[in-house]
């Protein structure tokens, strides 16, 4: 059976009659931004539980809870940098086992040795965060390769930030994907800065979206606050990869909230106007907003999941502090290939 005779799942399912697909989308959104909020806490805090580079998602949620909406678990996979709880909690993740990670627990979505950098849950297509800039791409490719080999008619969504885009793999990825009409979608979370370097200080060309062109691959610039048009946009881009056309290259448009990481502040590489013009854009209120005009929303609903989305939290964060470290025992276990164990002399 070819790619194209696969049965195309109704990926553009963008809207309800009744509001209640919507309403859960804003949920999930609402449950990240409560998530990072609370790892923020948790990281900051006297007796720190949280070890290990952190980077938070504020501000972005609108990407990771669209893809999820075109998103099939059984066949599709997403790939991803270090910038990971949101997708993660997109993709289903119980908060619990993202809170156990970041504290080292052995319930933890990777067994609490990935930290959270490194959230995985393989059996939903999530391959996880990676640490190393541009890592993700040819690994992205390689499931894309396999879902074409294999005619599962499944789709990588290869995410990656702004400050990815002149690492070599980039170009070696995009150029063999579209040159094998691999079912990927490339997908810059261009949130305009790496680190503290914003994108006309490391690319000659800023419209990032320009750098499929060269690969021969159709690109888009997409707005990754506005969560209805982001669906609607990637829609097609997932169509295509489905129907065995091959790679679609995306810069999704957003900010992040945040410092890069929780080492430093915005304030020194933003500017206060950057910094507001960006709120002003928040994907959740965009969201919410747009619900209650559309009146399948009212304001206390939102109260109301605003406030649930926080009881989860509290919750999520008191069960993973009570759960177990990993034993002694398994402290070698999962780290290493297990065809090549390590053997601690
Ligand atoms: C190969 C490599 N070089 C450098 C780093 C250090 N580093 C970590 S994050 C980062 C910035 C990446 O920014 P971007 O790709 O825009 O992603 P964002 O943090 O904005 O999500 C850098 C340079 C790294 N992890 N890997
Ligand atoms: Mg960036």
């Amino acid at each position: 059976m070819a790619v194209a005779d696969v049965a195309v799942a109704p990926s553009k399912s963008v809207s309800s009659s009744d509001g209640q697909v919507e309403r859960q989308r804003l949920r999930t959104m609402l449950l990240i931004r409560r998530f990072e909020e609370r790892t923020y806490q948790e990281y900051t805090k006297p007796g720190q539980k949280i070890g290990g580079f952190c980077h938070l998602y504020s501000g972005q949620e609108a990407i990771s809870v669209g893809l999820a909406a075109l998103f099939d678990k059984k066949r599709d996979y997403l790939i991803n940098g270090y910038r990971c709880h949101g997708h993660s909690l997109a993709l289903g993740m119980d908060p619990r086992l993202g809170f156990a990670e970041l504290f080292g627990k052995a319930t933890g979505c990777s067994k609490g040795k990935g930290g959270s950098m490194h959230f995985f849950d393989a059996s939903v297509g999530n391959m996880g965060g990676h640490g190393i800039v541009g890592g993700q791409l040819p690994l992205g490719t390689g499931f894309a390769f396999a879902q074409k080999y294999n005619k599962t008619g499944g789709f990588t969504v290869c995410l990656f930030g702004d400050g990815a885009v002149n690492q070599g793999t980039h170009n070696e990825s995009l150029n063999l994907a579209s040159l094998w009409k691999l079912p990927i979608i490339f997908m810059v979370e261009n949130n305009g800065v790496a680190m503290g370097t914003e994108v006309h200080r490391h690319s000659a060309e800023t419209d990032l979206a320009k750098r499929g062109l060269g690969y021969n691959m159709p690109t888009m610039n997409v707005d990754g606050n506005d969560i209805d048009v982001f669906i609607t946009e990637i829609g097609r881009a997932v169509d295509r990869a489905r129907r065995g056309e091959g790679p679609t290259y995306v810069s999704a448009n957003t900010f992040r909230f945040r410092g890069h990481s929780m080492s430093d502040s915005m304030a020194t590489y933003r500017t206060k106007e950057q910094q507001d013009a960006a709120r002003s854009r928040d994907p959740i209120a965009l969201y919410s907003d747009r619900l209650i005009k559309k009146s399948l929303l009212t304001s206390e609903q939102l109260e109301a999941m605003e406030e649930e989305a926080g009881e989860i939290i509290v919750k999520a964060v008191e069960q993973a502090e009570a759960d177990p470290h990993p034993a002694l025992e398994d402290r070698f276990n999962d780290i290493l290939a297990e065809t090549y164990p390590y053997q601690p002399k």
